[in-house]
């Protein structure tokens, strides 16, 4: 049924207390020296699969569906098209973007600063900065209303520095950034699914102090972890729960009743021998109505302006139940049928089935495990879970680099004893699955058509290109019985996650911003208070000390402003709106030698602050190509010596 690794070890000595991460590494070693030969073979088989599934969007075409996707430690999000697996566009969120400006431009720097604490802010002072310019962005998400996409939001985590972020589905600009009090490094996120997304569950991978003032390292006792619930319309801390061992990844039902997240540190172990210590870790399932009760009546300790109920096991709560799962699990999937959660084991072959009608039963008093209905053993490395809406699951096999497709039905019968194999078919990746996503599958709406299956690694896949190889990204047919891997997607650092939405979901995407766009209001402010109307353009400069603000317009292919002048030691402040209208027609300003550049999409406002250090001549000009005459689409700066 399943293949043993070349190294030699069997499943059971995964499955052992002292496995852990050895065992891990030498069997990834094994499956890795594997890989090399059969490449031509796959290659061959690819492309005719490729022509029978129909998967080339030709010139001119559209794709099927929007891919949004993760980019792990490059920090923003990507938008590719589904089938053709093409990138369409890189939507910086985390990390500082030297095309649009993000992360220096004032309109940006103002949302990064939003929400941030005052310990952050004193950080970066003392590091010299204004904000942190890079993220860790595993998981996206888009909101949903009753549990189908409603193309309004799309919502991100910051493992790096304990951060979630929103996207507007209507102009692909993040809008919101929060850092989480209390909690350490976000990594599991998912929003509410029903009746709409009124919250944004975000998981603290990282244990700490739950007041962390430096007061002790050394007490462990006094770590805790933390479960956050994000306002998702204010993007405010709602509420917090405490709770035993760590929080790994995340989802919610379809009824609005419950939060899942794994754990796989129920050891609260500070290295990596005592987190893989026990035989069984756990799922906690928070209980909403439970927690929501407990919040409008006060029964919350405020911790750093947050309000924190105590979940802890030792609390025995109706806030909590902790569902005991072989040690060391992962993910954590809700299936569409709104019945099933899928937990997928990592150090176990085997996927956990929780049956959601049970938890009632459970939070009344009932065995925790009495909610587990299937746990079929399906292959070394289970990490995520992904769904058809027919009643199957995919599971990606990290240490085997395969996806083995099973039936939740008949894992179910085979649980009651029943002489029944789960398994429909397997398929090799290439190489290291980590997550899996299939058309719509985590919605109501699941169509079962198409699995992207995000590889870890890429090896011999692709040309060399040096040490550091892209990941892997493949697309695979889920339509028919078989699945077939038709397409290899390389990409660089790191995706983990991506969803699959239909393109009749992005009804509300732009072509050109609206002049009242939230995004400007503060620059917009300012213009007034210095008597410049951005919709009706006078092309100024004001100073004000040794504050400069200038303020033009641009138009193809021209900068309002031909030349200006400050003086050295100005702190410079350049406003832009763009005038044009037209689909597509973007400008950029960049300030020679000043580090200096942003977007000016059409009629958008920006605005970037520098300080004009040295006395000369500086030449700015427009980076983004717009006109026949977008060379000459220039001017200069004078700075004039002290
Ligand atoms: Cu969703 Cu990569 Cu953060 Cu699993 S995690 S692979
Ligand atoms: Cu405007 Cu190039
Ligand atoms: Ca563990």
């Amino acid at each position: 049924m399943t293949t043993e690794p070349k190294s030699g070890l069997s499943r059971r000595s995964l499955l052992g207390a002292t496995a852990g991460g050895a065992a891990l590494a030498s069997t990834l070693g094994g499956r890795l020296a594997l890989g090399a030969g059969a490449s031509g073979l796959a290659t061959m088989a690819a492309t005719s699969a490729a022509r029978a599934a129909g998967i080339e969007v030709a010139p001119g075409q559209l794709d099927e569906y929007y891919g949004f996707w993760s980019s792990g430690q490059t920090g923003e999000m990507r938008i590719l098209g589904i089938p053709s697996m093409r990138e369409l566009m890189r939507v910086p969120v985390f990390n500082r973007c030297s095309a649009t400006g993000w992360g220096q431009t004032n309109e940006s720097i103002r949302i990064h600063q939003r929400t941030m604490s005052d310990s952050t802010k004193k950080l970066l002072e003392a590091n010299g900065k204004k904000i942190h310019d890079n993220g860790d962005l595993h998981h996206v998400h888009m909101s949903y209303t009753e549990g189908k996409y409603d193309g309004r939001y799309l919502y991100m985590n910051d493992k790096a520095n304990t951060r979630v972020a929103r996207v507007r589905g209507d102009v692909m600009k993040c809008d919101a950034i929060l850092e989480i009090p209390n909690a350490k490094g976000i990594h599991g996120m998912r929003p509410q699914k029903w009746p709409r997304s009124n919250y944004v569950f975000c998981n603290g991978e990282d244990e700490a102090p739950l007041v962390n003032d430096g007061s002790t390292m050394k007490d462990v006792g006094s770590y805790v972890n933390i479960f956050t619930a994000v306002d998702a319309d204010k993007w405010d801390v709602a509420w917090q729960v405490m709770v035993s061992g760590n929080l790994d990844n995340c989802d919610a039902d379809y009824e609005g009743k419950w939060a899942f997240s794994t754990s796989y540190n129920s050891e609260m172990g500070m290295n990596l021998a005592d987190m893989t210590a026990s035989e069984m870790d756990h799922v906690v399932v928070f209980n909403i109505a439970e927690i929501e009760k407990a919040i409008a009546a006060g029964q919350y300790q405020e911790v750093n302006g947050v309000k924190v109920l105590d979940g802890r096991k030792e609390a025995n709560s109706q806030f909590t139940r902790y569902i005991p799962v072989a040690n060391n699990p992962h993910g954590c999937n809700m299936a569409p049928d709104k019945r099933h959660l899928c937990i997928g084991g990592k150090l176990s072959p085997t996927v956990t089935v929780i049956d959601v009608t049970l938890l009632d039963a459970v939070f009344a008093g009932a065995e925790p495990r009495s909610c587990v209905v299937a746990e079929p053993e399906l292959g070394l490395g289970p990490l995520h879970n992904a769904f058809d809406g027919q009643g199957n699951v995919y599971t990606s096999l990290f240490l085997d680099s395969q996806v083995v497709k099973w039936n939740i039905d008949k894992a179910i019968a085979a649980y009651k004893g029943e002489k029944v194999d789960p398994i429909l078919d397997k398929v090799d990746v290439q190489y290291q699955p980590g997550h899996l996503k299939t058309s719509m599958g985590e919605t109501l709406e699941a169509d079962g058509k198409w699995m992207v299956c995000l590889c870890k690694f890429s090896k011999d896949r692709f040309l060399n290109v040096g040490p550091l190889k892209p990941e892997n990204d493949q697309l695979i047919d889920i339509s028919g019985d078989k699945m077939v891997v038709v397409h290899d997607g390389p990409t660089f650092a790191e995706p983990h996650d991506a969803i699959a939405v239909h393109a009749s979901k992005m009804t509300n995407i732009k072509s050109v911003w609206d002049r009242n766009d939230p995004m400007w209001a503060e620059t917009r402010k300012q213009a007034e208070a210095d008597g410049v109307n951005l919709d009706d353009y006078q092309d100024t400069v004001i100073r004000d000390g040794n504050k400069v603000r200038v303020y033009m317009s641009s138009q193809a292919p021209q900068f309002a402003l031909e030349e200006f002048t400050v003086t050295q030691g100005d702190e410079v402040t350049v406003t832009i709106t763009n005038l044009d209208d037209i689909d597509d027609l973007t400008h950029g300003f960049t300030m020679g030698n000043h580090g200096v550049a942003m977007e000016i999409g059409p009629q958008q406002t920006s605005s970037v602050t520098f300080v004009a250090a040295n006395p000369g001549v500086y030449w700015y000009y427009c980076q983004w190509f717009c006109h026949a005459l977008h060379m000459e689409m220039r001017g200069r700066m004078f700075v004039e010596p002290k």
